[in-house]
């Protein structure tokens, strides 16, 4: 009883105290209280519904996405932006006005709430460092505007003029050029003043009364730690999940890591380092990701690829068309360790780098793949399988790790789940030893969530089974036969 008092005072000390900014002087700890401490949760598997119009997330998640046990949906920009075909129109905002080529307001909120009826929530991407970086023209809801003025949003005086030719940043290791000076000619704002922490406030206040549950931050890195949290400090309610989008390599000035007292941070060097194990370097050394660099794995953000890297961007990845199947296995090992909260790519089929999506952006999927252009990788049998892997076994340490060669792995989830991992080019044949209760269980990998693949059968907590070449079995005590 008297520990029990003493961690009930001690605790949220320790817990501030942990939470506290990397420079950690007294003002950046009391700013730091007013930004709530984000977790995914139980169901921490979010899908990135790239370009997907919110009506047709809406349908998506009460069909398929909230029976299959995704935690969250993260939907593309939602701002008025410039007109054109291109995707990425909607990373050059003009306005604040809720309109965009994904819907409208009310779009925005029917999707909120059918998502929430479907028990999924909704992480909305949030350009919050730029405005566009086109000379002028007309918004898709009708906004007048040239560089650096905005009628009824920002003027000239809101921006940053770094002082580089073009404004633009030249030294990518120059803290203050990255965070001043423009992106890709993007109007940069000058977010540590009080009118333009303000603006962004009331644009994020705006979503959270639509119901959103937290944000993707694009170009977090280009924005300091200081301008984010004063931000988000303003936000009320909190949300409840941010995920900031940090590109750093190892030794680069600015690292994700410091970013980890406001929020989860995407981590890429994850993202490289899965493509050049599953592409040739070899998957053995895949257990333990302890690079003091990388962002620690209760902050970090994880996948095999995104919007950016399917397209050469950003970092290196395994692509949809990756050989050898490496794009699946990855995602399933994504979905089985423990590192990270991972985020699985929903994106469309394209022939050049800045193809808009197909179908006019109503996504569309079919039983287990997708339809009319998009892909639908959400709904891939291995895929769909390994969230529930990943549900079930939730904070479960990873134990029983084997890896006879490079090119092949196995490893258990406490007693919830084990998986094995085969990239090599021939079968596996191997008896594994688990920590799972006796049963039969089903491969989720070949099954799914239907139990129409293989079954093992666990006695004295080992079973035997043969893993294709360049595949992978998984079971799970929730996918006992
Ligand atoms: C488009 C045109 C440009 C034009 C601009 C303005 O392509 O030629 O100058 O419009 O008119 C996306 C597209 C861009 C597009 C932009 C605006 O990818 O092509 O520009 O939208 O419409 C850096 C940033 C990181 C950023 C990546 C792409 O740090 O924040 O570059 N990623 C996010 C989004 C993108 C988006 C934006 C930001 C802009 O995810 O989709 O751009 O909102 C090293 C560095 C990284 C750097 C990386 C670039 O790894 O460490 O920091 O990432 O190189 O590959
Ligand atoms: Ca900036």
């Amino acid at each position: 009883m008297k520990f029990l008092a003493l961690a009930s005072v001690l605790l949220p000390l320790l817990v501030s105290q942990a939470n506290a900014a990397p420079s950690g002087h007294a003002s950046n700890i009391t700013r730091h209280k007013l930004v709530a401490r984000t977790t995914p949760g139980s169901k921490p598997v979010i899908i990135q519904m790239f370009q997907w119009s919110y009506a047709s997330v809406a349908q998506e998640c009460k069909e398929f996405i909230g029976p299959a046990g995704y935690g969250f949906v993260q939907v593309s920009p939602p701002t008025e932006h410039i007109t054109g075909s291109q995707w990425w129109t909607d990373y050059q905002p003009v306005s604040y006005t809720l309109t965009s080529k994904h819907g409208n307001r009310d779009d925005l909120k029917n999707m909120v709430d059918a998502c929430h009826s479907a028990g999924v929530k909704v992480l909305v991407d949030t350009v919050w460092n730029h405005m566009a970086g086109i000379d002028s023209g007309s918004g898709v809801a009708g906004t007048q505007f040239s560089h650096y003025n905005y009628p009824g949003t920002y003027s000239s005086d809101n921006f940053h003029y770094c002082g580089t030719p073009g404004n633009d940043i030249q030294d990518w290791n120059n803290r203050q050029q990255v965070q001043t000076c423009e992106l890709a000619n993007l109007a940069d704002l000058a977010t540590e003043t009080e009118y333009v922490r303000n603006r962004l406030a009331q644009y994020g206040n705006d979503l959270m009364s639509l119901g959103v549950d937290g944000f993707r931050l694009d170009a977090a890195k280009h924005m300091t730690v200081d301008d984010i949290q004063n931000i988000i400090g303003r936000l009320n309610p909190k949300p409840q999940y941010i995920t900031q989008e940090v590109v750093s390599g190892d030794g680069e000035t600015i690292q994700g890591s410091e970013y980890t007292g406001i929020g989860d941070v995407h981590e890429f060097r994850y993202t490289v380092q899965l493509k050049e194990a599953f592409s040739g370097n070899g998957i053995s050394g895949l257990q333990s990701f302890n690079d003091p660099q990388w962002t620690d794995s209760s902050h970090a953000n994880v996948f095999v690829a995104n919007h950016d890297s399917e397209r050469g961007n950003a970092a290196p990845s395994l692509n949809v068309n990756s050989p050898s199947n490496t794009y699946i296995t990855a995602n399933i090992f994504a979905l089985a360790h423990p590192y990270g909260t991972p985020t699985v790519l929903s994106s469309y089929s394209f022939g050049s780098n800045d193809d808009g999506a197909p179908n006019g952006g109503a996504g569309s999927c079919s039983g287990s793949g997708g339809a009319n252009g998009w892909l639908c990788q959400h709904r891939w049998t291995p895929i769909a399988g390994m969230v529930q892997f990943r549900n079930t076994v939730g904070s479960s340490g990873l134990n029983n790790w084997v890896s006879p060669q490079s090119q092949q792995i196995a490893f258990g989830r406490g007693s919830a789940g084990f998986v094995a991992i085969n990239n090599a080019d021939s079968e596996w044949s191997a008896t594994f030893q688990t920590s799972l209760p006796d049963g039969t269980y089903c491969d989720v990998v070949s099954g799914g969530t239907s139990c129409s693949g293989t079954k093992f059968t666990v006695s004295g907590g080992s079973f035997t089974a043969t893993v294709p070449a360049r595949n992978a079995i998984a079971i799970h005590v929730g996918s006992k036969a």
